[in-house]
């Protein structure tokens, strides 16, 4: 890789894509300072620790600390490029743009020419534009980026991740990137960061095109589920095992359908789409039906639940329903947004079943179920199918692989990831 003319990267957000970018930007030699406004993250990764969970990173970032090349800090400093990675979660049926206005504003007054700064937290389409107005206004003595105008002081880009939880470290590094700049000059210069630690193709556009290409990235794979989770109710009412069906579908050269589950999960795939919604709302009919067929299939779970809980009621003792899997989706830790814990939680709230919950990714119950009657955590998955009288398999976790069959023998089994059908 050539000698990059950036030379010192501040990035501001420390969370999931944050942190690995800044940790894998120092490993290639690039001294980088990460602001976050949490002053316990900034101390622990300081420390070389981290306060996520993700495969690696922490052999990463430790060593990126030590050899000095990684810092962190509650406030940006100077530097070449700044990249800003911070939530920009979804209320109300709108994005919350605040922390996205708060790191422009706190990097405004380190500004200098020549600098390019890079937003890579989702966002809809025309936020980049604005974020270059709002540092227009704060910094009138430069010439900041704008749309489509060459020659600027200040290159502005966006620059969406595309990292998969899990796999962030070989993704980071290998996925091809979409670098959308302001103007063409923006544009290569965003290049010119990302070669520094990213191999795979790096697919100049405008920030527009960028901002909409993340979103369509992931309403694409939500549209996809949506279709597999309609096919799972249709075909439960037709006496169609779903799983073969898809499974025959897809040996058709043009037919590649996703999974049914029990709801879609994380904090991208169930949000983004409706970025798209906030933005075209009379355009988007089949964007926003898939987002209501998604998140209703955890309801369509429960009733499932309920019914087997009704038929297994003798009157002498409550039934147990055994569940298996909390995390949004499998082989990670994650609860946030998971239809898996949506479903723990409505299952729990019932009172006339005990719940036996196997995860085993957590030590703890989180805290919306810790509190319930009659629900606890076992270590042990083999024990939350015995001691039940309804298992419900909720996330495919590669462990839950050595459930042999036959320990299912005399329960009902609600089965929403198709793993034992
Ligand atoms: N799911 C299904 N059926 C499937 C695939 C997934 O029900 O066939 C569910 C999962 O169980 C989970 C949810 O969908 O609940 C989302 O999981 P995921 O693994 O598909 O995606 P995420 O949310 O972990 O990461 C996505 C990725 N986007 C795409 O694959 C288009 C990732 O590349 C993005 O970087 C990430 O969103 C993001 O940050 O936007």
């Amino acid at each position: 890789m050539t000698e990059s003319r950036l030379k010192k990267v501040c990035v501001l957000g420390l969370g999931y894509i944050g942190l690995p970018t800044a940790s894998v930007i120092a490993s290639r030699g690039v001294e980088v300072v990460g602001v976050d406004v949490k002053p316990e993250v900034v101390a622990r990764i300081n420390k070389g620790e981290i306060h996520i969970v993700e495969p690696d990173l922490d052999a990463v970032t430790a060593h990126a600390v030590q050899q000095g090349h990684l810092r962190a800090s509650t406030a940006p400093e100077p530097a070449d490029a700044y990249m800003i990675a911070v939530p920009t979660p979804f209320h109300d049926g709108k994005a919350d743009l605040d922390y996205v206005w708060k790191a422009a504003r706190s990097i405004a007054p380190c500004l200098v020419a020549g600098n390019l700064v890079v937003l890579e937290s989702t966002s809809p389409p025309g936020t980049t534009d604005k974020m270059a107005a709002l540092l227009a206004e704060l910094r009138p003595d430069l010439k900041i980026a704008q749309p489509g105008v060459e020659g600027c002081d200040v290159h502005v880009a966006y620059c969406p991740e595309r990292v998969l939880p899990g796999r962030v470290l070989t993704e980071l590094v290998e996925n091809s990137r979409v670098v959308g700049g302001m103007t063409q000059a923006c544009a290569a210069l965003a290049e010119d960061l990302y070669r520094i630690f990213c191999s795979g193709e790096l697919l100049r556009t405008n920030a527009r095109t960028a901002e909409m290409c993340k979103l369509t990235e992931n309403a694409f794979r939500d549209v996809n589920i949506a279709f597999a989770n309609e096919l799972s109710i249709v075909c439960e009412k037709l006496d169609i095992n779903v799983w073969e069906l898809v499974k025959l579908a897809n040996h058709h050269p043009r037919v590649n359908i996703l999974q049914p589950g029990p709801g879609v999960g994380g904090h991208c795939i169930a949000v983004d789409p409706w970025f798209i919604v906030e933005a075209a709302p009379d355009e988007t009919r089949l964007i926003r039906t898939a987002r209501e067929v998604n998140d209703g299939k955890p309801k369509y779970v429960l009733d499932k639940i309920a019914a087997a809980v009704a038929d297994k009621a003798s009157g002498k003792r409550r039934p147990v329903v055994g569940l298996l899997g909390l995390a949004f989706k499998p082989d990670v830790d994650d609860l946030r947004e998971s239809p898996a814990l949506q479903i723990a939680e409505a299952v729990a709230a019932r009172g006339d079943c005990d719940v036996v919950v196997s995860e085993p990714h957590i030590e703890h119950l989180p805290a919306s179920l810790a509190n319930g009657a009659g629900v606890r955590l076992t270590a042990d998955m083999h024990e939350a199918v015995r001691e039940a009288d309804v298992v419900v398999m909720l996330v495919n976790h590669r462990l839950y692989q050595t459930i042999a069959r036959d320990e299912l023998a005399g329960r009902t089994v609600i089965d929403t990831r198709g793993i034992w059908s």
